[in-house]
């Protein structure tokens, strides 16, 4: 299997993540990257590749263009106003403000395309971030080129990351850049399937009114985890993309029997789509020993998820998202990467 990765990841790494009304250590930590290398080393997947340049135009495709400006150069702008620390967004356009007009002041800017106060940005988070774009892309573009199977060693993650707005730990949408990398190559049905433990709200919202993207995603119950305001079951798509929008929330405490029939139902709406290619949100913080998430999948487990996507029989891109056990991230993503093509 071929695996495309860069250390490029390392530049972006918060100061602090805002937790339960602490700055604690940010729980999405480039040593997560560090344990899924020695995990790859250890199954002996050492095909690896250095991402291309990212495809800024194929990255506009999913994201406004002015939230890449805004990624880009936003950390030069908070400096050059004074800012020392990490750019924390603190005050939103929520219900009753305004959303139709981009502040030009840092603090109003930032607020404006973020989503979340635990994600910081700081002064290496788009080089990390694009970077992590070129990996989706170069993973991406080798399944198109005829690989079965590529994992993009995405950091940081992508899949709260919405048209236009930051979250979650995510900046730009790696498995949206890579479905729709695959549109951009002349595919006419592509399929996300989203394991990660959290709503994948970024690429439901990208894909939302599409019926060439099929999105499911299985998750925490919006009524018990965050991102707290997506992920019901009714949430199945609008306009031509009703129906292309499947979502299998699971309450707290859900271990593999139950999650594993939820894989299947998901699985089934894939195949029954008859997508071109498939793009995986490979989280492994469904993972039982997680310290942020509430399902109880073990190890183990992961093979068997792994081995159910690859029956599929799909070409299929894999991009790492979350998983905070950092101990056993490695493992349980190599797992799922092992099964898949066992
Ligand atoms: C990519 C990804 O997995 N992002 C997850 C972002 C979660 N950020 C907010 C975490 C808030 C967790 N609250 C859980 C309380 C458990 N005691
Ligand atoms: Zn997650």
């Amino acid at each position: 299997m071929r695996v495309v990765l860069s250390e490029d990841h390392r530049a972006h790494f918060p100061d602090g993540e805002l937790y339960e009304g602490s700055l604690v250590r940010p729980f999405e930590c480039p040593e997560r990257w560090d344990h899924v290398v020695a995990a790859l080393d250890a199954a002996g997947l050492d095909d690896r590749t250095a991402p291309d340049p990212v495809d800024l135009d194929r990255v506009r495709r999913v994201h406004d263009p002015a939230y890449v400006d805004f990624l880009e150069g936003f950390w030069d702008e908070w400096v050059a106003s004074g800012r020392t620390g990490d750019a924390i967004p603190s005050m939103f356009p929520v219900r009753g403000l305004q959303q139709d007009r981009i502040p030009v002041e840092p603090e109003g800017k930032l607020g404006y395309f973020a989503l979340a106060a635990e994600t910081s940005i700081t002064a290496g988070t788009w080089q990390a971030a694009s970077a992590s774009a070129a990996i989706a892309q170069t993973a991406q573009r080798l399944v198109a080129g005829g690989e079965p199977v590529a994992f993009g060693l995405c950091r940081p993650p992508g899949h709260h990351a919405s048209a236009d707005q930051f979250g979650g730990y995510c900046f730009l949408n790696n498995a949206a850049v890579a479905a729709e990398g695959f549109v951009a190559d002349g595919a006419e049905r592509v399929a996300v399937l989203d394991m990660d433990f959290h709503h994948g709200n970024g690429t439901q919202s990208i894909f939302w009114s599409r019926s060439d993207v099929l999105f499911a995603s299985l998750h925490g119950h919006p009524e018990d985890a965050f991102p707290h305001f997506l992920g019901y079951v009714d949430e199945v798509g609008a306009g031509a993309g009703e129906g292309f929008t499947r979502n299998y929330p699971m309450r707290p405490g859900t271990a593999f029997d139950e999650w594993s029939g939820a894989l299947d139902e998901a699985c089934g709406h894939v195949a029954a789509h008859r997508p071109e290619a498939l793009v995986v949100s490979l989280g492994v913080d469904a993972f039982e020993h997680d310290p942020i998430s509430f399902f109880k999948l073990a190890s183990d487990d992961f093979t068997v998820v792994g081995r159910r996507i690859g029956a599929l029989g799909i070409p299929t891109v894999y991009v790492m998202e979350g998983g905070y056990a950092v101990d056993e991230i490695g493992i349980n993503a190599v797992n799922v990467l092992t099964g898949h093509v066992s």
